[in-house]
């Protein structure tokens, strides 16, 4: 192997770091943000060739380390990267990949090289977007090391380091990312855990393993292995639901390299939890993968339904709304070529797929229907209520929007409009009580905040479907005076107020109705919460008094850091706040809306399936789950970034 002269740079050099200067320069190209999940991005980056690794059948065990100081290892026990020189650039194949952009594509033959994320640029971007990065290979009974600083620099060519056991073959890579380019160097462990046990559903028999040695390095981590892959997937998301039949319904096929299935299991909630991907990646716009299945799911119901006469003559068909109710899928399709469609590339657009889904589909659920009549009936009974419930919601939204035709202001006598009328400066607070409601009128600006009072609990929208829930009074009130509609008539652009606030005490009591107005938004307005018109507001709970300045602090951390700040001869007075029904206007004008002083919490969703999983635990049948989350929980609950 030609080794270089360290302190030597060649055309070749130059020329990389000039295409890791470009990473390093328009960050966001690459990696989308430079926020916390651009961060996160790097992990999977690196991950990605370890999965393509596993994927290609090399690769058994994949493990993900967060080191102390924020740098991140991961193993994989796969072939190990080639060592030998590349053919086109003169230099290592471990130096090509992690210093040439676009580098990590398909060099060798066959296998997939399927994941890649959003923006699959791979290792050379985790390098370029890094203070040091380790690459050690272990491979032919040798251990191969390069090394890299500052943003690709190399700083060690590729060279045996020692001697291993020549069975033992992987790659490890240790990188620090660059807290010059990102917003935040810390790694957050809940979130490489959700996308870590996702990879593991994903990829049946594939061993992932996460450890967390930043506090203590003891630990042994958390190992996520899952032999029955996306059935073991859809049993998680249902456990804290009541499925109405045994099996979980697995079927797959393969067609011309592209690998297509899908897991089912209907349970006794009203919530649609369908989710599909494409070489891991979550096609949350779906595409021809999941449209074939949706086809085929109402037609096999329906003829099925038909042959046995559940379904009679003089009935009208099921629809695609009804046969998904209470249903969790996930649909997986790993692709040699897949084209993402959209504007942020989260639909499959290979119309080939369609016709594979549907096939592979529609002979494994028939057949299904045929062997087991027991759950088939089930099955069917669930889709015909669901198609009850929908021509009586039909109904109920008919009134919902007659009423909204009416003059809005008057509506109920319970909103208090504000008299601009251009949604995008307009708010409203959803106020919990009347006492509050009174105060939040008067403390307001009436020009461009409007004042909506509840009335105790509101219903739990987890547990009923969409009917029961229009004729409740308080969602009626909220649903009108959005202005949107719902279900089939939802429309973001008629939405009244483009910030919408959610305005309660900072109690456990304040937080259930926080979380239940929260499930409202995310099953029955989700575009609203996607869209980021979504806010808590944060009532303070201390207030300092000194000298002429009032200063109002949201918590105990923000409090003591206040004080620490202040000259140490100072001489202070701390107020515990009251709750907002004990305020009067001009406090709660001061505190909580006025916009110069208030503090809001954007309710932000990270991860829908996550998110779903959580309220589905918060708000489902069990009742001992959700208390004590909530009481842990309360503020966390708000990110909804599980
Ligand atoms: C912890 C990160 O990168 N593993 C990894 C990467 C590669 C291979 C094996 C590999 C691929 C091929 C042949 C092939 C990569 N190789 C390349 C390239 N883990 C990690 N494990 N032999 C080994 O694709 O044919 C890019 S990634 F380009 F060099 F082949």
């Amino acid at each position: 192997m030609e080794i270089k002269n360290e302190q030597h740079y060649d055309a070749s050099d130059i020329q990389v770091l000039e295409g890791l200067e470009a990473v390093r320069k328009r960050p966001g190209m690459y990696i989308g943000t430079t926020d916390v999940k651009g961060l996160h991005h790097l992990v999977w980056e690196i991950v990605d060739n370890a999965i393509d690794e596993a994927l290609a059948g090399y690769c058994k065990n994949i493990e993900i380390i967060i080191n102390k100081g924020n740098s991140i290892t991961i193993k994989d026990d796969g072939r190990g990267i080639p060592i030998g020189v590349h053919a086109k650039t003169g230099i290592s194949t471990v130096e090509t990949v992690y210093t040439v952009l676009h580098a990590g594509g398909k060099f060798g033959e066959g296998g997939y090289k399927v994941s890649g994320g959003l923006h699959g640029v791979g290792a050379s971007v985790v390098n370029a977007l890094s203070t040091s990065v380790t690459v050690t290979v272990y491979k032919e009974g040798h251990i191969y090391e390069a090394k890299f600083a500052n943003g690709g620099k190399i700083v060690q060519h590729l060279e045996i380091i020692g001697d291993c056991d020549i069975n033992r073959t992987g790659t490890t890579v240790t990188f620090k990312p660059d807290p010059t380019i990102f917003d935040t160097d810390i790694y957050d462990y809940e979130t490489i855990k959700v996308r870590t046990r996702e990879l593991a559903f994903l990829n049946r028999g594939l061993r992932l393993t996460l450890r967390d040695d930043r506090d203590n390095e003891d630990t042994t981590g958390e190992t996520f292995l899952y032999e029955g892959g996306i059935s073991e997937y859809v049993k998680y998301l249902n456990q804290n639901r009541t499925p109405i039949h045994e099996q979980i319904i697995h079927l797959e096929g393969e067609e011309d390299e592209v690998v297509f299935e899908v897991a089912m299991q209907y349970n006794s909630s009203y919530v649609e939890s369908i989710y599909s991907f494409v070489n891991n990646i979550n096609t949350h716009d779906g595409g021809t993968h999941e449209e074939g299945v949706r086809r085929a799911l109402t037609r096999v119901i329906n003829s099925y339904a038909r042959k046995t006469n559940l379904l009679k003559e003089k009935d009208d068909s099921l629809t695609g709304e009804d046969v998904k109710e209470g249903l969790t899928m996930i649909v997986s399709c790993k692709h040699p070529n897949p084209q993402f469609e959209g504007q942020t590339k989260g639909r499959l657009g290979n119309s080939e797929v369609r016709k594979l889904a549907d096939n592979v589909f529609a002979e494994g659920f028939e057949r299904f229907l045929m062997e087991n009549p027991e759950e088939a009936k089930i099955i069917v009974e669930k889709t015909m209520t669901a198609a009850r419930a929908r021509v009586a919601a039909k109904k109920a939204r008919e009134l919902t929007r007659r009423k909204s035709d009416l003059d809005v202001v008057n509506f109920g006598g319970k909103l208090e409009d504000c008299k601009e009328k251009d949604p995008s400066i307009c708010e409203v607070f959803i106020v919990e009580g009347d006492s509050a409601g009174g105060s939040a009128v008067r403390g307001r600006n009436s020009m461009t905040q409007a004042i909506l009072p509840i009335r105790g609990k509101i219903l739990n929208v987890e547990k009923a479907r969409m009917d029961r829930a229009l004729s409740n009074e308080e969602i009626r009130t909220i649903i009108t005076a959005f202005g949107t509609g719902i279900g089939q008539d939802f429309d973001l652009k008629k939405l009244r107020y483009h910030k919408i606030i959610i305005m309660t005490d900072a109690d456990v009591d304040g937080s259930h109705i926080r979380v239940l107005l929260l499930t409202l938004f995310y099953r029955f307005f989700r575009p609203i919460v996607e869209a980021g018109y979504v806010y808590a507001a944060q009532p303070p709970l201390y207030c300092i008094k000194h000298g002429k300045t009032i200063k109002y602090l949201k918590d105990d951390p923000e409090k003591d850091a206040y004080i620490a700040s202040l000259n140490p001869n100072t001489k202070y007075e701390l107020l515990r706040m009251k709750g907002l029904g004990e305020m009067n206007a001009e406090e709660l004008d001061e505190t909580t809306m006025n916009i110069n002083t208030r503090i809001l919490k954007k309710i932000t969703v990270a991860d829908a399936i996550a998110a779903d999983a959580t309220f589905s635990k918060l708000m489902g049948e069990e009742v001992e789950p959700r208390r004590q989350f909530i009481e842990e929980n309360a503020t966390y609950v708000e990110h909804l970034d599980v």
